[in-house]
């Protein structure tokens, strides 16, 4: 495998679930990195954690991904040391309710569409122009298996991980000439905070989701991402689907246990 060791790697949505996982990970591995969320004093703690366990620097942006201003500023406002990122893990995103097109509220598309789509298009631009001018860089988006497959109730949540999909391979087009990697990773069923942040802290529904499988967690995704990042430099993964065992889809799921 490729060593990544003193690659710079930014992480958003590094506070919790995949996330935290991958920045676990790629601390393991010695790179170095910036972690982004909204939670300053989760972050806190993990870079303390991280230094101490793996002797590597890191740097922490809290910001609101659904917020372009602050997209763009933590990109424009990294330190010198922190500047030339190598691998940017665009792994912030979220689902909000599972309202039909027709009555869902315009406050959760919009929710939807600023971090799972606008945060990932402004913080791609930004970053890919450096890997470029320097000839080494990695861009992995964190999709879905709802950018593969629809669901009802998935309307806006789909159509943003689609567009992931759609955008991560226009991206690789982009970038063919040059050294830049692009991939996507699209988990089905992962158990995080998702289902939580989707039903909006209704725990029995958010527990429904993964009742009656062995669902997969965050370190099963972070194993993914940290696969595809150490590939050698000529291999580039495009797409990781990933399912836990007794799923087929996105509501294709054996409850059998
Ligand atoms: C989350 C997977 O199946 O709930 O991205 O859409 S699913």
């Amino acid at each position: 495998p490729l060593s990544i060791e003193g690659w710079t790697v930014l992480i958003t949505g590094a506070s919790a679930g995949i996330g935290l996982a991958a920045a676990r990970r790629f601390a393991e591995a010695g790179s170095r990195l910036v972690l982004v969320a909204r939670r300053a004093e989760r972050l806190e703690q993990l870079k303390e954690e991280l230094q101490a366990q793996y002797k590597v620097d890191v740097h922490n942006v809290v910001a609101d991904l659904s917020v372009a201003s602050q997209v763009e500023r933590l990109a424009a406002e990294l330190p010198p040391a922190f500047q030339e990122v190598d691998i940017l893990l665009n792994n912030a995103g979220l689902a909000l309710g599972t309202a039909p097109v027709q009555a869902m509220a315009s406050s959760d598309a919009v929710g939807m569409i600023s971090t799972n789509v606008t945060a990932v298009v402004i913080l791609t631009r930004e970053l890919s122009k450096g890997m470029v001018e320097r000839n080494r860089g990695h861009i992995i988006n964190v999709s879905s298996i709802a950018g593969h497959t629809a669901y009802p109730g998935g309307s806006v949540y789909c159509g943003t991980k689609h567009f992931v999909n759609g955008f991560t391979d226009c991206a690789r087009h982009d970038l063919v000439g040059t050294a830049v990697r692009v991939s996507a990773i699209s988990p089905g069923a992962v158990n995080t905070e998702f289902s939580t942040v989707r039903y909006k802290g209704d725990k029995s529904k958010a527990d429904a989701v993964y009742a009656g499988i062995v669902p997969l967690n965050a370190d099963d995704i972070a194993d993914n991402i940290l696969y595809a990042a150490t590939r050698p430099l000529h291999v580039q993964v495009g797409d990781i689907v990933v399912f836990a065992t007794n799923q087929s889809g996105p509501q294709s799921i054996a409850r059998i246990l």
